[in-house]
């Protein structure tokens, strides 16, 4: 029997630790830009990424101590996108995760530069992974490179940007977020696959899952925006309509957004039985991100 519970406790507290034993406060004449990449990065969010690359080791048997660095590598590039998102030339938001965005509490500079230190430390933190073998390091780099880079979150960034105060129907809208959105939680799935040395079938059945627990994530984050509280949420209410960015709500409308993200609920399950093995905790922690209230 799995306490999805119990596992949600235990892994992001693993995950809080090793965030903060990759980057501890530092005595050196540039510390504020620690000081500044841990405001951001510790102590806050859901950890969803890293906790879809625990699971999926954790899935298929693996000791998740081994993956914990690569999951955290992850968080990292997922918090400098969050830090440079909420910049003044991008999305311009004054709150993150429940308190001023980076570049209010510092300065634009220190946000450009913080965001940037996460991306680069990422790829530092895999290539100096002890757990981890050669060939494993060089997958995770290039999974990594490619599906935050110009074919995965930054192209999807380009997109958004591109699509602003623009009509676009459905279909770019899924395109724009299977680039932004979906890209870095397949990367997450999959890196818990190549950790565990999951066979090409399985890997593709990650990405399968992943593609659609990405849409359905970005589906319920639109149906948020829309309707939770600025406290619950951490940033301010339809910040999507303010930025005149079309979303599922705008073109669908609330209940058939919702309807949508739980069908991509369901066919994202179906692709895990690809895996032969017992996926219930991914299954479980798939419920919990598309019913989840925050
Ligand atoms: C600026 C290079 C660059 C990329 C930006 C991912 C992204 C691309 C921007 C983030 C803004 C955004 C709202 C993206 C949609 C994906 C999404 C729902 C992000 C928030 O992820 P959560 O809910 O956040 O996992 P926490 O704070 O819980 O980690």
């Amino acid at each position: 029997m799995i306490d999805i519970n119990l596992f949600i406790k235990k892994t992001t507290q693993q995950i809080e630790d090793t965030l903060n034993a990759l980057i501890p406060e530092q005595d050196v004449p540039h510390r504020q830009l620690f000081e500044a990449a841990r405001y951001s990065l510790i102590g806050g969010g859901k950890r969803l990424r890293p906790l879809l690359t625990l699971a999926t080791t954790e899935t298929f048997g693996i000791d998740n101590r081994i993956a914990l660095n690569a999951a955290c590598a992850i968080e990292m590039i997922h918090t400098y996108s969050l830090i440079h998102d909420d910049l003044p030339c991008m999305d311009d938001d004054d709150f993150r995760r429940g308190k001023p965005s980076l570049h209010k509490a510092y300065s634009e500079g220190h946000a450009v530069l913080a965001g940037d230190y996460l991306l680069t430390f990422a790829f530092e933190v895999i290539a100096q992974d002890p757990h981890l073998e050669a060939d494993q390091k060089v997958a995770l780099v290039g999974l990594l490179a490619k599906n935050s880079g110009a074919h995965g979150m930054i192209g999807g960034q380009v997109m958004d940007i591109e699509a602003e105060g623009k009509q676009i129907d459905v279909r770019i809208l899924q395109q724009i977020h299977r680039h932004k959105t979906g890209a870095m939680i397949t990367a997450s799935l999959k890196f818990g696959g190549i950790i565990a040395g999951a066979n090409q079938g399985q890997l593709e059945a990650l990405q399968l899952f992943g593609e659609d627990l990405g849409l359905a994530f970005q589906i319920i984050d639109d149906v948020l925006d829309v309707t939770a509280s600025e406290k619950k949420h951490g940033k301010a209410i339809a910040s999507d309509e303010i930025n005149n960015k079309m979303t599922y709500v705008t073109l669908l409308g609330l209940e058939p957004a919702r309807r949508a993200a739980f069908e991509l609920l369901h066919s994202g399950k179906e692709h895990l039985r690809k895996l032969n093995c017992n996926s219930l905790l991914l299954e479980n922690l798939a419920d919990r991100l598309v019913k989840r209230e925050i």
